[in-house]
């Protein structure tokens, strides 16, 4: 059982995701996805527009994710890997390099990202020049 983890905010889900997702999954025979809480985002300076409970119920209905759990900090991935026994670690190649570290416990591989799309592409897209139009517009 080869076990695979990646870590997002996947919000306003799109193609990018999925194909990130699915060629995750397609590395190993279960996928577990570490979904940044809110908390967590505002650490990252991102303001999602579905709530933790929301992303989290849509990544549960898709058919390649198996299990998603709530990441909380930058620093929870070594633990992660070894509570869960992962075998190989995936991120898009916007963040090559970053999680060398965990060379150590698994095999950790960069995806290409899926070009001409975004989150923020969307909401700019659809006239929200920042995080505070989307707040307000969607009050
Ligand atoms: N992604 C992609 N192609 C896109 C957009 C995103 O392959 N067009 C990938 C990203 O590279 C990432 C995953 O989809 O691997 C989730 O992207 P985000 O939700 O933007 O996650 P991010 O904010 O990068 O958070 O500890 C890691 C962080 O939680 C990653």
């Amino acid at each position: 059982m080869t076990k695979v983890i990646t870590y997002g905010t996947f919000d306003l889900l799109h193609k990018g995701h999925i194909r990130l997702l699915k060629r995750a999954k397609e590395l190993g025979d279960q996928l577990i996805v570490g979904l940044s809480t809110d908390e967590f985002n505002a650490v990252k300076g991102k303001k999602a527009y579905n709530s933790f409970e929301d992303r989290k119920y849509i990544l549960d209905a898709i058919e390649c994710v198996d299990e998603v759990i709530p990441e909380n900090d930058w620093n929870q991935k070594t633990t992660d890997v070894s509570d869960h026994d992962i075998d190989i670690f995936v991120m898009g190649d916007d963040w090559e390099g970053q999680f060398d570290f965990l060379k150590d416990q698994c095999k950790v591989v960069y995806l290409p990202r899926t070009e001409g799309i975004s989150t923020s592409k969307i909401k700019k897209d659809l006239g929200f020049s920042s995080e505070d139009d989307w707040k307000i517009e969607n009050k």
